[in-house]
């Protein structure tokens, strides 16, 4: 069982992805938790008040330190979590996640998110209370609510038994290295487009030799940096060696 603790200004953004599809069934048979805070709830003023103005001025608000720091230390506490428990603050200047972060991540038993909102959060809750800081990629949110749960989607998904093995998660893209190859399902003619006869074959080893060659043509053709990390047995070197030879003669 993985828990999320999770903490933000708008706990109620998170409703409808939690309580569909495959984490809703991970939650209903206990193999995953996740638990939202609000962090209006550990502010003490009669507005509570979560952000404040930037001392040296600039645009936009800060998230203050104070209900940061409590609400981190009441989940701890109520929780009975080690200090050290991996505390993640959502913001884009973190580390870019990846799948290798989600492996790393779906064999901790508790993590706590922070969601970031306005201009950023004080310095001294990514100094002393933040353990991590990821962002999911090169562009700007308006908070780290959406981020949060695309890393919960991707974590939960590789905690045993939250992905049927039909589906493993082991011939995923990103985890192979690979793009996906093309897929095809009934009917085998579709208004006169055909699937390929190889896949009708019943022939497994062609099947499986077509299916990683489309991989290893597709990750060629649109992400050729994967192809750098990943690990070619001599038969794909060979397969991508004709690919390029092919390109240059039509080029
Ligand atoms: Cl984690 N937060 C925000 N606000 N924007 C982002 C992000 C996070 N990751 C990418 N863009």
């Amino acid at each position: 069982m993985m828990r999320f603790h999770v903490l933000t200004i708008f706990p109620g953004m998170f409703d409808s992805p939690l309580s569909l599809s495959i984490i809703a069934r991970a939650q209903k048979q206990g193999l995953v938790e996740v638990n939202l805070h609000n962090i209006r709830d550990f502010t003490h003023d009669r507005h509570n008040t979560v952000d404040d103005y930037p001392f040296g001025g600039g645009p936009g608000m800060v998230m203050k330190p104070d209900p940061l720091f409590e609400g981190v230390e009441h989940v701890r506490e109520s929780e009975s979590l080690d200090e050290n428990v991996p505390t993640v603050l959502m913001t884009p200047q973190g580390r870019q996640f990846n799948q290798r972060i989600a492996e790393d991540l779906s064999d901790l038993s508790d993590m706590v998110i922070i969601c970031g909102r306005y201009e950023g959060v004080d310095e001294r809750v990514r100094q002393n209370l933040v353990t991590d800081e990821i962002s999911i990629g090169d562009y700007v949110l308006g908070g780290g609510e959406l981020a949060a749960m695309v890393v919960i989607d991707a974590v939960a998904r590789l905690i045993p038994g939250v992905v049927g093995s039909a589906e493993s998660p082991a011939n995923d893209s990103h985890t192979t290295g690979l793009l996906q190859h093309p897929l095809y399902t009934r009917p085998s003619v579709f208004r006169g487009m055909e699937a390929p006869d190889v896949l009708l074959s019943g022939h497994h080893a062609e099947i499986t030799k077509w299916q990683r060659w489309e991989a290893l043509r597709r990750t060629l053709e649109r992400r050729p940096d994967m192809l750098e990390s990943t690990e070619l047995s001599p038969d794909d070197r060979r397969f991508l060696d004709e690919l390029r030879d092919e390109r240059e003669r039509d080029d």
